[in-house]
């Protein structure tokens, strides 16, 4: 196999033994594919705002804003459009490619999405990117907030299909993935991604990884989020997962979606700058920008812009990086796939 060859038949198996290469190995192979397709000091800066907080009727066990758990985030209704746009000129601002609009839903309602449009074309007139996620969407929802503009709907497989029934009763597997089909079909681009320290095994871990990987088409970005463990949700006493092993699966998610941008999410405030710089070298090329997630931290700007400095890394304009280009990184990358190895080697 090349360092370009862009597959949807992976194992399960052959993922395991990816996580069980020695790390350095692992780690080589990783920033081989990585360089193979990207720029590997550029890193993609989005910005994530909360525009309807708390009091979600789902009852994800990870989640600070489920109903389901008293922890200490209050309740907020959905926000006017105008401070949304205020708060997208600030990202704009400050650097951010991408503003990324969340809302602690289990869907849309239609008396939602009048708001939810209005602030996808304010956002885009503003010149960046739009990205949304606000739980499951329809066929209809999803065509409608295409034509508005929306560039990219996030939305999490979240943990592998047999672990999920611990972390999610109120809706199953296979909703999210009618989802992202959904907004796959509608034409937009795809965030999907999922969240490693819930307790998961290193086998659900590659789980996920594999349905990501094996989509009809791989997500544009794959968000890879460390569990924040939050005061009153069912999470808040677990055990640290090894760093070495979330910088293992932020390595496999670069080998198995190339040409994806790998989002090293959720997590940040709790590592060590010498761990975020080995996620980037295990070819994590994205991150969120700005002091806030959705309702936890995230580092402050001074802090990022100094590692940034300090590791030579750049934000990725996307004036430089038009969908041609990526269109046209995945179609290289695909045209290889029409020879395909006879036998898998590490490097
Ligand atoms: N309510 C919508 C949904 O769940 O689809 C959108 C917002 S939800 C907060 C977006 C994602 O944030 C979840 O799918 C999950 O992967 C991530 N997330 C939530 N709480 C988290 C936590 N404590 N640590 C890490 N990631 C978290
Ligand atoms: C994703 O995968 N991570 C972001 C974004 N998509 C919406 C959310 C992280 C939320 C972390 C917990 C919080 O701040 O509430
Ligand atoms: Fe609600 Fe989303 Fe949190 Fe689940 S992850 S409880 S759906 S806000």
């Amino acid at each position: 196999m090349t360092a370009t060859t862009v597959r949807h038949d992976w194992q399960r198996d052959e993922i395991e033994a990816l996580f069980n290469q020695p790390f350095n190995d692992l780690l080589f192979h990783a920033q081989q594919v990585h360089r193979a397709h990207f720029d590997a000091n550029k890193v993609q800066v989005s910005t994530l705002l909360s525009i309807k907080t708390g009091a979600c009727p789902e009852d994800c066990k990870y989640c600070p804003q489920s109903a389901h758990y008293r922890t200490d985030v209050d309740r907020e209704r959905l926000m006017a459009v105008e401070k949304v746009l205020a708060e997208a000129v600030a990202a704009k601002q400050q650097g951010a490619s991408r503003f990324c609009m969340g809302a602690a839903w289990r869907n849309p309602k239609d008396r939602d999405m009048p708001y939810v449009i209005e602030m996808v074309k304010g956002v885009k007139e503003l010149g960046l990117e739009t990205c949304m996620t606000l739980g499951m969407l329809s066929a209809e929802q999803a065509k409608v907030l295409q034509q508005a503009g929306l560039d990219y709907y996030n939305h999490n497989l979240d943990t592998s299909p047999e672990f999920y029934g611990e972390i999610i009763s109120t809706r199953t597997y296979h909703d999210r993935l009618q989802t992202l089909s959904n907004v796959r079909d509608a034409g937009m681009k795809v965030c999907a991604g999922g969240i490693v320290g819930m307790g998961e095994s290193r086998s659900d871990r590659a789980g996920l990884l594999q349905q990501l990987a094996n989509l009809p088409k791989h997500p544009e970005s794959v968000p890879v989020n460390m569990l924040v463990k939050v005061k009153g949700t069912p999470f808040e006493n677990l055990d640290d997962l090894d760093p070495f092993e979330f910088v293992r699966t932020i390595a496999i998610a670069r080998i198995l979606m190339p040409a994806s941008f790998v989002r090293l999410s959720a997590g940040r405030e709790e590592m060590s700058d010498e761990l975020q710089a080995m996620c980037f070298m295990a070819g994590a090329n994205s991150i969120f920008y700005g002091e806030q997630l959705l309702t936890t931290a995230n580092p402050e700007a001074d802090k990022d812009q100094q590692l940034f400095s300090r590791l030579g890394l750049e934000p990725l304009q996307m004036e430089g990086y038009s969908d041609d280009v990526h269109e046209a990184v995945i179609a290289d990358a695909v045209a290889e796939e029409e020879h395909p190895p006879l036998y898998y080697q590490a490097n």
